[in-house]
């Protein structure tokens, strides 16, 4: 897969240098390419900013130096791949985007070329993604409904969500495989884990781990997410089909206040208030 990175802080891309991602790079998996905005300015200042127009607080970055940038991104990118007609999809990270899950990102692992505009300050002058979208496929993406200072993180995160994807990255394919019923999939969150020592500062793990009971460890195990996912992401929970639920299973979640109503799952509704 080719990644190509345009920002005006080309250093806050130096953790594609390391780690799980660095690997793919160095094994030619990954091809990153990072590129410096201000490479595509033309005035002694190297300008990338201006006033918004309509007025209101910030800066906007100007359309100019974007153009000229993935004009060279496109051209680059397809002496590379050897192919004069390639596009990349081009992605940029927005509090405006559509938030990014991990059926997203297995989508985005099976394409063979991806590019990333990293905006500062308010943004980028919309026209550079009209432009970009007549050549190419371009999707604002978020991260969450929080506000960061600008798209290098959301780029961090993205690649090591989609590089982690791409076959002879990571070494185990029974990690990925379990995945595919986990929260980031829309299943139940995991349970807690543990490793040695059995006791630690006078806390035990739990004794049924250690029971060898293959059965036994499987419940507990399944009990544990069904209760975390009731205390912290209820929403998942809601999304559960009953059908796919045993009666053990509902009993612990009717322990934490959830039962099935009209073949959906709902919480308890609450008692009556007495007047
Ligand atoms: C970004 C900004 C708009 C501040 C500039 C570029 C993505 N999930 C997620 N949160 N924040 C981002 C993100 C991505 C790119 C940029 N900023 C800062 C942008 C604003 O509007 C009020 C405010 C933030």
């Amino acid at each position: 897969m080719r990644i190509d990175v345009v920002t005006i802080f080309p250093e806050y891309l130096a953790p594609l240098d390391l780690s799980l991602i660095g690997r793919a790079r160095a094994a030619g998996i990954l091809d990153v390419a990072v590129h410096d905005l201000r490479t595509w300015t033309t005035d002694r200042h190297r300008t990338v900013d201006d006033a918004p127009l309509g007025g209101g607080a910030g800066m906007v970055m100007r359309p100019e130096p974007w153009g000229a940038a993935l004009d060279a991104v496109l051209a680059a990118g397809r002496e590379r791949l050897g192919d004069p007609d390639a596009v990349p999809h081009l992605l940029v990270p927005s509090p405006a985007g559509t938030p990014l899950t991990q059926a997203g990102a297995e989508a985005l692992a099976r394409e063979p070329w991806l590019a990333f505009a990293c905006g500062r300050y308010e943004g980028i002058d919309e026209r550079v993604l009209e432009e970009a979208a007549t050549r190419m496929p371009v999707t604002p993406l978020s991260l969450g409904d929080y506000v960061l200072g600008g798209g290098e993180v959301a780029v961090l995160v993205v690649v090591e969500a989609v590089a982690r994807l791409l076959p002879g990255v990571v070494g185990n394919p029974h990690s990925l495989v379990e995945e595919s019923h986990a929260p980031a999939s829309g299943g139940l969150l995991e349970p807690p884990v543990y490793t040695r020592p059995a006791s630690w500062r006078g806390r035990e793990a739990p004794p049924v781990l250690l029971s060898g009971h293959h059965a036994r460890v499987a419940r507990w195990r399944r009990d544990e997410q069904l209760r975390r996912t009731a205390a912290r992401r209820p929403d998942l929970l809601a999304r559960l089909r009953p059908q796919d639920l045993d009666a053990a299973d509902l009993a612990v979640l009717a322990q934490e206040g959830w039962s099935v109503r009209d073949g959906a799952l709902v919480p308890a509704s609450p008692a009556p208030v007495r007047h």
